[in-house]
């Protein structure tokens, strides 16, 4: 059984939408991020660097922290959602890669700079929108001739997705990006993404 720490943002709903496509049983720990939940001793204890989600595996003892490597515990563990080859597994690592290191990073200070900032600040919007832009310019890319980033439905789908689905929150204007906006479509209407945003955003199973 895992323990899932999380709480309803980007980074919180990926771990969710894998254990709700495998139908792992899991038990869910929503951490109050708004007072503090994320920096307390026992939650640095299992995440040191104070940030959701992290996991506990009561079968392995074994824990957790890094949305990504969360996803890729979880995948090695069950043998799922990744490919069999050595050189498919890295592909998924890399696109995984700028997910974590790229699009979260971006997105995430653009939604700062534009819904949470006290000033405006255009500089930093302008860069972080270009550079959130071409983001999609290269998923688009990789998605075409592809239903999925790395050929067939994997944690790579799974760690993109809940960033992606708030392009028009940002004002990301998706007409320029139709392999994306295909994407988007299938991996929305899966059953278990469905299910673990509603149940991250519920804070309950
Ligand atoms: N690279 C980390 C980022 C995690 C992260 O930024 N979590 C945010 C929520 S999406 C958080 O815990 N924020 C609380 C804080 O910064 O105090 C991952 O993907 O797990």
């Amino acid at each position: 059984m895992i323990e899932l720490h999380t709480a309803n943002t980007p980074n919180g709903q990926k771990p969710a939408i894998l254990l709700e496509e495998l139908n792992l049983p899991y038990e869910l720990n929503m951490v109050d991020l708004s007072t503090g939940g994320q920096a307390t001793p026992e939650f640095l204890k299992i995440s040191p660097n104070g940030k959701i989600p992290a996991i506990i595996d009561r079968d392995t003892g074994i824990v957790v922290f890094e949305s990504g490597v969360i996803l890729s515990y979880i995948a090695e563990k069950t043998g799922q959602f990744q490919p069999t080859t050595l050189r498919g597994r890295y592909e998924v690592q890399e696109w995984l890669m700028i997910q974590m290191a790229a699009i979260g990073p971006i997105m995430g200070q653009l939604y700062h700079f534009t819904k949470v900032a006290p000033e405006p600040v255009p500089y930093a919007i302008n860069r972080f929108a270009t550079e959130t832009r071409r983001l999609f310019g290269v998923l688009n890319r990789q998605l075409s001739g592809h239903d999925y980033i790395c050929g067939d439905y994997s944690i790579a789908d799974m760690a993109y997705y809940p960033w992606m689905c708030r392009a028009a929150t940002l004002e990301i204007d998706l007409a320029e990006y139709s392999n994306v906006v295909g994407w988007l479509e299938r991996v929305g209407d899966r059953p278990a993404v469905q299910r673990a945003l509603g149940i991250v955003a519920a804070g309950q199973k």
